[in-house]
């Protein structure tokens, strides 16, 4: 490790080899101090390395009034320095922009409003555990399940990255629901809740 930048240090250099069980020459008490420098070395570089949660990947759902219908792929959570990333492996979606959140509950089934059943509303309203109270985009300081827009293509599909930078503990979303609504999202709340309207896909992030 003699000359590994930072971390070199006297206690960082290499100690003489024993040859054939007996110490070499010059295997001292001094040396003996060295490679003991050169473990604690060793464990440090390892406590510096910070410890990344686990990639979550939840399995989206097409969200009817009946619960969940056909799969329509998967997204792969991951937490960056520069905050959560999604990514997305979906299909047979709507094209055009849709609203993309994380939403309080986890569970995609439908709730019974005035007679109606709404698809995916047993997942509640988006994600609040700062109790902001109010809608905004990604970049904005609202929900904190607010996420980017996705986009689907003209075949249906969605395969982008998107970055969340003000989620940046991935473990805190387990037990939750990633919705993706039928309209758009104005990152505000004007329309409420950024207008995207009825609820089209859910995933339970586990
Ligand atoms: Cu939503």
């Amino acid at each position: 490790m003699a000359g590994a930048g930072p971390l070199s240090t006297p206690f960082c250099r290499a100690a003489p080899q024993a040859v054939d069980g007996r110490p070499a020459p010059g295997v001292t008490m001094r040396n003996r101090w060295l490679l003991s420098g050169a473990i604690l070395c060793l464990a440090m570089m390892t406590i510096a390395i910070p410890a990344l949660a686990a990639d979550l990947t939840v399995t989206m759902h097409k969200a009817t009034q009946d619960g969940t219908g056909d799969e329509l792929g998967k997204i792969t959570i991951v937490a960056a320095p520069e905050g959560a990333t999604f990514q997305l492996r979906l299909h047979g979606l709507p094209s055009g922009p849709h609203g993309f959140h994380i939403h309080e509950n986890a569970n995609c089934g439908p709730t019974l409003m005035n007679g109606v059943r709404i698809p995916a509303g047993a997942a509640g309203s988006h994600w609040d555990p700062d109790f902001i109270g109010q809608h905004a985009g990604p970049e904005g300081e609202g929900h904190r399940g607010d996420l980017p827009r996705i986009d689907v293509q003209d075949n249906g599909t969605a395969t982008p990255t998107l970055t969340a930078p003000h989620i940046k503990d991935i473990e805190a979303l387990r037990n939750h629901a990633l919705i993706i609504h039928a309209g758009g999202d104005t990152y505000s709340d004007n329309p409420s809740l950024g207008g995207g309207g009825g609820r089209i896909a859910c995933g339970v992030i586990e």
